[in-house]
């Protein structure tokens, strides 16, 4: 069952796929008042009971005990004492009632932060809907909100295979040393990323014709051993006379624009940019017809970036910190000075003050960029995805993005920005994937190996043994930091054994995800989703439900040949490596500490059921997927 409740006039932001009738807010069941423009509703949190939800955020799988906030966010640094990553996914279910807060500007979520015993949500604006939802179990909740939202993105079969990334594989001939390295090393590999590099000078839709001569022949050859090209697209366009894509833009007035109606300047990776207002329909198809420069040259594979949208400054900031320096030239600068010349630049990146002073257009007015931030990302996405079902079907192109809201989820999958090569990472992507699925976000994954700081090769294979289980398995990381390609290492026989592991269980895999997106189901659930009557089983943050038929552990610290996993049930521990098995043990119900050597996947099979392997293959095209051995 669900209930929609609309405030004042909401900006349509497409999320609910049904028109359900509403009620006024008047009658909403929580404890609600307004305060200067905001609007807050409260709820009260029983002892023992789980808050899941709000997708791809920080923190645990239980949301309790902390404060988020649902603001698109380009933070690259995931640490525990932020509130906001990429996503802003305003879905929350607790004893046994479903959340939907359909709002594009700020939420902020106190869930038992300020008080242990209370929720307490704050919407910056007064027009939105909120649906809230019953059911019988959990799943069932999260079954009724996906049908109103709608079905999940579906990516192209060779989506599911191990892909390649770094920033930046600066050339063709780095790309072709890196399809070499795996295939000498005999580690399969299905797509190799172009990150902003490839561009002309970051300028979206060109290609820089040094490093790469002649691109399309260089696409053909790579797509002729088999592997995929997936370049980046960044949001901001950059402003530059003659660059057509830019011209374009300027000349319709599909800029975002300032208050004065002139065209609102951002600096990122190219210098100053304009960002195409994504909100608007035409602006859409116009951004989504331009990918075809890349998909006539067979290319059929996108991340879309930087669409928060990330802002390192704006022209009006830059010159107003450039001018307060000049006035401190050849003065005796003190101490309270400095720390604010150093601060005019150093809060130059994503100030609210500039987000306060962009305004888009809806139905040809004006409208402030604060009460539509978190649509833009999730906007430049469905700009893509439109384009391309147009073109080519469904299930064609595989397409994610950053930045996200509900209802992006029918356009693209998201992965999970900006993590690090920490031990704490692998958990965090463990914990990200029950809680984005729920939302909607099934095609997903975290940069296996971590993107920031240096990765080691026992940190690059645990975590990648949680990501042989992610529809989005990908390696990348960050300029100037290690090289982390699986066939740098010394020890590539280890590496080949958990990537073969993937490929063995694509098949099974897929069906399971598509299933999940075909019933608006989820393809990993919280252990409590299965048993919330076993008081130990309920609460867990590092093992989760995969499909019907079992349970993940991954191993996620240094120096340990194994961990600590309970079983709710009886259930096969299997473990699985290259094209072996290599233990197949039936452990009781209980805690058990497994060994998981480096090489090796675990998984844990429930009673009575089996997952089918296939032979491993070095392309998802090569696969027999009808080949297939059940395990137990
Ligand atoms: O400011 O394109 O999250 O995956 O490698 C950084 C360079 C911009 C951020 C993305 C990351 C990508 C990087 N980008």
């Amino acid at each position: 069952m669900i209930q929609r409740y609309t405030s004042g006039q909401p900006i349509a932001t497409d999320a609910a796929v049904r028109e359900l009738p509403a009620e006024t807010i008047e009658s909403f069941p929580f404890a609600h008042r307004r305060d200067g423009g905001r609007f807050v509703f409260s709820f009260p949190l029983e002892k023992d009971e789980i808050v899941y939800g709000l997708g791809e955020t920080v923190r645990g799988i239980n949301k309790r005990g902390w404060l988020y906030r649902s603001f698109c966010s380009d933070d690259p640094y995931h640490s525990e004492e932020k509130h906001a990553l990429y996503g802003a996914h305003n879905f929350l279910l607790h004893g046994g009632c479903g959340i939907f807060i359909d709002f594009p500007a700020e939420i902020r979520w106190d869930i038992g932060y300020t008080r242990a015993d209370e929720a307490v949500i704050t919407l910056d604006g007064e027009d939105f809907d909120i649906y809230l939802i019953s059911g019988a179990t959990p799943r069932d909740i999260v079954r009724e909100f996906r049908a109103l939202i709608g079905p999940s993105y579906i990516p192209p079969f060779w989506a599911f295979g191990f892909q390649q990334s770094r920033w930046s594989y600066h050339n063709a001939e780095a790309v072709r040393n890196v399809i070499r390295g795996y295939d000498e090393a005999g580690i399969p590999l299905d797509a190799v990323y172009l990150d902003i590099d490839y561009m002309d000078h970051f300028k979206s839709f060109t290609v820089n014709e040094d490093a790469f001569p002649d691109f399309a022949q260089f696409a053909a050859g790579v797509r002729a051993q088999g592997i995929h090209l997936v370049p980046i697209i960044d949001a901001g366009v950059k402003k530059e006379e003659g660059y057509r894509v830019y011209e374009e833009g300027r000349d319709k007035g599909y800029f975002c624009r300032n208050e004065d109606g002139s065209d609102f300047e951002g600096g990122v990776w190219p210098g100053a940019v304009g960002f195409p207002d994504f909100l608007r329909p035409e602006v859409r198809e116009w951004f989504g017809e331009q990918y075809r420069f890349l998909t006539d040259m067979g290319i059929d594979g996108f991340w879309n970036d930087m669409n928060e949208p990330a802002i390192f400054y704006s022209a009006k900031g830059l010159e107003k910190a450039l001018e307060k320096a000049a006035g401190l030239r050849g003065q005796n600068v003190d101490l309270k000075q400095f720390f604010t010349l150093k601060d005019a630049f150093g809060n130059l990146s994503n100030s609210p003050e500039d987000y306060a002073s962009i305004y888009h257009e809806i139905d040809g007015r004006p409208v402030n960029h604060l009460r539509v931030h978190n649509l833009c990302g999730a906007s430049m996405t469905r700009a893509a995805g439109e384009f391309f079902e147009r073109e080519f079907g469904k299930e064609k192109i595989m397409l994610f993005s950053r930045a996200s809201i509900i209802g992006a989820h029918r356009y693209g999958g998201i992965w999970f920005g900006d993590n690090h090569s920490w031990w704490q990472h692998i958990l965090l992507c463990l914990k990200m994937l029950p809680s984005a699925n729920m939302c909607g976000f099934l095609y997903c994954g975290a940069d296996l190996g971590g993107f920031n700081g240096d990765a080691t090769p026992d940190l690059l294979l645990r975590f990648l043994a949680l990501g042989v289980f992610t529809p989005l398995m990908r390696n990348h990381s960050a300029l100037g930091t290690r090289n982390q390609e699986c066939f740098r290492f010394e020890n590539t026989g280890d590496f080949r054994d958990v990537i073969e592991v993937r490929y063995r269980l694509i098949p099974w895999l897929y069906k399971t995800f598509r299933r999940a997106a075909e019933e608006g189901d989820m393809m990993f659930r919280p252990r409590s989703f299965d048993y919330p009557d076993d008081p130990v089983a309920r609460e867990c943050e590092t093992q989760l439900m995969l499909g019907e038929e079992c349970m993940i552990a991954p191993v996620y610290e240094q120096n340990v040949s194994g961990r600590t996993v309970y079983l709710p049930e009886e259930m096969v521990f299997v473990k699985l490596s290259g094209s072996r098995i290599t233990a197949k043990e039936v452990l009781p119900k209980g805690l058990h500490y497994v060994r998981v050597a480096l090489n090796e996947v675990p998984l844990f099979i429930k009673k009575g059921k089996s997952v089918p392997l296939c032979r491993p293959a070095l392309r998802t095209a090569l696969l027999d997927t009808e080949m297939t051995e059940l395990i137990p």
